[in-house]
């Protein structure tokens, strides 16, 4: 592969510890590669050009794990880090792997859970800080349910906020730098996750005691599988300024969840994506939240790693491509054309506006007459991408 997609610290391209240690399970299927260590997994990013590596508390330290043992699994992985120059730019808690949290983790019926999950999070903070992380995740894997029988929907909501409203108090109670990223998924593993969208996180972000500290991580995948447009998703929350993180990785509609490699289904909604974040100047972390085929070795791995990062670069480049075509960019002019006719009724209402917007006469027939020249534009941009402009 030609060497001038190659990553550099500024792309902010991050990886989890559970992405590239994927071990090739799935409910089918025993693992098909061995277990990597957390210093393993840290080598083999900074071998392929990642700038960070993300964990959930349990990726690195086992939730049984002795204080002893604790002490030199982090002791190690500060090491590592030192080593390669990685930094650990978020952090999150599985709150979704032990049985304790079958019925949930903050919308669990049992109390008990729900203050397990509070305590279980509050020390996976402080092992994100202590590492380095500036954001933090809740994806609420198992906020949901199979049916609706057991559970009041409004009753789980209200536990969830509380239970953000707490942690994001004991945040500034610590005095910690963290803001808080909210990961929607529709389902899996839970038949029905709450708050199960970007548009549906963002209205319940609006209802926390400390709103402005937390915003979004959407995930492509999970938008996908709600057969939604993921760049809207992500506008949406830009322009709320609340895209505090992103998962990129790639998935068919309609399917589970297949955390392919970025770009690898759906190159042409990939484009629009980095052409949107590249636009507007999005200058957080580029976290890739997928895993290699089931069908590949460590060396196929690095691939897909190498994989993510290319076709973002790529990806990249082609959106300055796009920005500076010239038979692009007039076709855009033409189609923004405006003969300023309207200024008078634009910008903000006054009464004046509004009686003289409604007494000005359209010509709907000559308005609905000319074509958008949608078509020739997008097939201007398909041929971009294929690389014959
Ligand atoms: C799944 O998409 C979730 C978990 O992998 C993790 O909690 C979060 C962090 O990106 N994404
Ligand atoms: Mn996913
Ligand atoms: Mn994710």
């Amino acid at each position: 592969m030609s060497d001038c997609y190659q990553p550099c610290p500024e792309n902010k391209f991050t990886f989890g510890l559970w992405t590239v240690g994927n071990v090739g399970r799935d409910p089918f299927g025993e693992p098909v590669r061995s277990p990597l260590s957390p210093i393993e997994i840290v080598h083999l990013l900074a071998d392929i050009g990642a700038y960070g590596v993300n964990f959930h508390d349990n990726d690195l330290v086992p939730i049984d794990a002795t204080s002893a043992e604790r002490n030199q699994i982090i002791g190690a992985f500060k090491a590592a880090l030192q080593e390669t120059g990685l930094t650990v730019p978020m952090a999150t808690t599985n709150l979704f792997t032990d049985p304790i949290f079958r019925d949930g983790a903050f919308t669990a019926n049992d109390p008990k859970v729900r203050a397990y999950a509070l305590q279980k999070t509050m020390n996976a903070i402080d092992l994100g800080v202590e590492l380095g992380a500036q954001i933090y995740v809740f994806w609420g894997g198992r906020e949901g349910v199979e049916t609706d029988a057991g559970k009041n929907p409004q009753e789980a909501l209200k536990w969830f906020r509380e239970a953000l409203n707490f942690l994001s108090s004991y945040v500034q109670d610590q005095g910690y730098n963290l803001k808080f990223a909210l990961e929607p998924k529709p389902n899996e593993p839970r038949g029905d996750i709450y708050l199960s969208t970007v548009g549906a996180m963002l209205a319940f972000i609006e209802t926390l005691d400390h709103k402005e500290m937390v915003g979004v991580n959407p995930e492509v995948a999970h938008e996908h599988m709600a057969g939604l447009n993921f760049l809207h998703a992500v506008a949406q929350a830009w322009d709320a300024g609340k895209l505090f993180h992103i998962d990129l990785n790639d998935q068919a509609f309609g399917r589970y969840d297949q955390d392919f490699r970025f770009g690898a289904h759906n190159l042409k909604s990939a484009f629009f994506l980095v052409k949107f974040l590249e636009d507007v100047g999005y200058d957080g972390n580029r976290h890739f939240d997928a895993h290699a085929y089931r069908s590949e070795d460590y060396e196929g791995v690095k691939d897909f790693a190498r994989g993510c990062i290319r076709t973002y670069l790529i990806l990249q480049e082609k959106a300055k491509q796009f920005n500076a075509d010239t038979e692009i960019q007039s076709l855009l002019a033409e189609i923004h054309a405006d003969d300023g006719a309207m200024a008078p009724y634009q910008g903000a209402y006054s009464t004046a506006k509004a009686t003289a917007l409604k007494q000005h006469v359209f010509d709907r027939r000559a308005i609905s007459q000319p074509g958008h020249a949608y078509e020739r534009l997008d097939q201007l941009a398909i041929e971009l991408l294929l690389g014959v402009r």
